[in-house]
């Protein structure tokens, strides 16, 4: 283990040194589109009328290679094509409803933009409480913050702690699979052979290993869900659950839109319990991308069409989606101008995805998360940097978010990515104590149903209201339903509790 820690630290140092930042193209000479073809969604899987050799026959005879074929499941193929007027051959064709150029977007820095910035910092590995941790807990877990605000060490202690069924897919960066805080007598909890990489080759791809994280921010997020309680580190969520890493996102931090379906979709063929997406857009980067995805600009339309079908494959396969809601403070119900509310940040406000905003210590929102009436599913911590009347959480990442990072390491670091995978730690635990264990194809596998695990989540929250706001008691556009609970969702406590925090920004209207 010690060895496969070094050479793999080694190996990313050099892999990290040698991409260089902000580009994130095609193979040389050729363009990715995302091909979306007419047809109909099924229960369980999309129906193309008996169309697919033609589609793949258009494809080719229009100068495409198809890399990735998710028609069977979603209608959607991923395509490469030196041929400049690809677009207008398929286009053409009553067999393709739409297909435009590949979305690509920067929607996380790298490990030295994030270092080198502040945002992330590493914690001296001799910050351990004076006197040791309490008998029982994690060297680091006092400085947990967020953990103890969602009672999940309760909730772990006194009923559920994770089945090692439930498997929860972690869609980002990678996940250091070797890291000592995911390893116990019986070894790691992350799935390196169940694990995909679906990132493009080129400049940003990083070694092609679900289990070498390449960036940083898959590790940090999946310690959230699932660092075992091993008495090393930190302990997650759902500490006892299986963690499967899907890459699609780069070194670099940009994410692909085919691999962000592609990713979407293999949760679905595998029956992942739970999915985490701490992605989304909030940079300009590529043909004017914006954080609204609007089904007017056909180009964003593409993007939405194959994600939103993968979504709802997912969700039919008994996937629960969960995703961050986004770090720009924007009231998603009310985009700025010229944005319509047809416009969606994706895969958040994506139909039948868990849209989580994100608050701090006191439960305050978050300066920079979303929120939006209709768009926030639930509220949970992830990290707020302001200095508050009362100072800040005591510890060494005072208010931001302490987890794992690659290479045995841990570090603090805030956003509604952090947030986002607290509320799918919390759903795995609802899938761990209520879920019916079966046997399907050979593989035992735990089923609730998505909507069922989404209702016990928001139905045991803590119910939010901003200090003198009254519109905030009860289901709110900055809060949503709620702090997620992890002790009263495994005993699905639905009795009503109410937690008065700060106002939030007001929002143009109700509703
Ligand atoms: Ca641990
Ligand atoms: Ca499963
Ligand atoms: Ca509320």
């Amino acid at each position: 283990m010690i060895n496969r820690f070094k050479l793999g630290l080694i190996v990313l140092a050099a892999a990290i040194l040698a991409m260089p930042f902000g580009t994130a193209g095609a193979s040389t000479g050729t363009t990715r589109y995302t091909v979306v073809l007419a047809g109909t969604a099924t229960e369980t899987g999309f129906d193309l009328a008996g169309t697919h050799d033609a589609a793949l026959q258009l494809v080719a005879a229009a100068g495409g290679t198809v890399t990735m074929d998710l028609s069977k499941q979603i209608g959607v193929l991923a395509v490469e094509s030196a041929n400049a007027l690809f677009l207008d051959a398929v286009r053409a064709s009553l067999l393709v409803e739409d297909a435009a150029q590949e979305h690509v977007w920067k929607s996380i820095p790298t490990y030295e933009e994030a270092v080198g910035s502040g945002a992330l910092t590493l914690l001296d590995p001799n910050t351990v409480p004076g006197g040791g941790p309490e008998p029982g807990t994690e060297p680091l877990e006092e400085f947990q913050w967020s953990m103890h605000l969602i009672r999940s060490p309760q909730a772990n202690a006194t009923v559920q702690a994770g089945s090692r069924l439930v498997e929860v897919g972690i869609l980002d960066t990678g996940i250091d699979g070797y890291h000592l805080d995911f390893v116990d007598e019986d070894g790691s909890n992350v799935n390196c052979a169940k694990g995909r990489d679906f990132i493009p080759v080129g400049p940003g791809a990083g070694i092609a290993d679900p289990c070498t994280d390449n960036n940083f921010h898959g590790t940090h997020v999946a310690g959230i869900v699932a660092a075992r309680v091993n008495e090393h580190g930190v302990r997650g969520v759902a500490p006892n659950v299986e963690l499967i890493p899907v890459k699609v996102c780069d070194v670099t931090g940009h994410c692909y839109s085919n691999s962000s379906a592609a990713a979407i979709t293999y949760a679905g063929d595998a029956k992942f319990e739970v999915i985490n997406m701490s992605y989304f857009v909030d940079d300009d980067q590529f043909l004017a991308s914006t954080e609204f995805k609007c089904m007017s600009d056909p180009v964003q339309r593409a993007f939405r069409k194959a994600n939103e079908r993968a979504i709802q494959y997912a969700r039919n396969q008994g996937v629960v989606p969960v995703a961050a809601l986004g770090n720009s403070d924007s009231d998603l119900a009310h985009p700025p101008e010229p944005y319509e509310n047809e416009c969606d940040v994706v895969p958040a406000e994506t139909e039948g995805v868990i849209g989580v905003m994100a608050i701090g210590p006191e439960s305050e929102k978050a300066t920079y998360s979303s929120y939006g009436f209709g768009m926030t599913d639930v509220a949970s911590p992830g990290g707020n940097s302001r200095n508050r009347d009362g100072g800040e959480y005591p510890g060494p990442c005072g208010n931001q978010v302490l987890s794992t990072l690659p290479g045995n390491v841990w570090g603090c670091f805030q956003g509604t990515s952090m947030a986002s995978p607290h509320a799918a730690g919390v759903a795995a635990l609802i899938v761990s104590q209520f879920g019916k264990v079966g046997t399907d194809a050979g593989e035992t596998d735990v089923r609730m149903r998505p909507q069922q695990v989404e209702d016990y989540l928001q139905s045991t929250t803590i119910d939010l209201i901003g200090a003198g706001q009254t519109e905030t008691k009860g289901y709110d556009y900055c809060f949503g339903n709620g702090r997620i609970d992890a002790l009263r969702a495994v005993l699905h406590e639905t009795s009503y509790e109410a937690f008065t925090t700060e106002t939030c920004p007001e929002t143009q209207t109700q509703g």
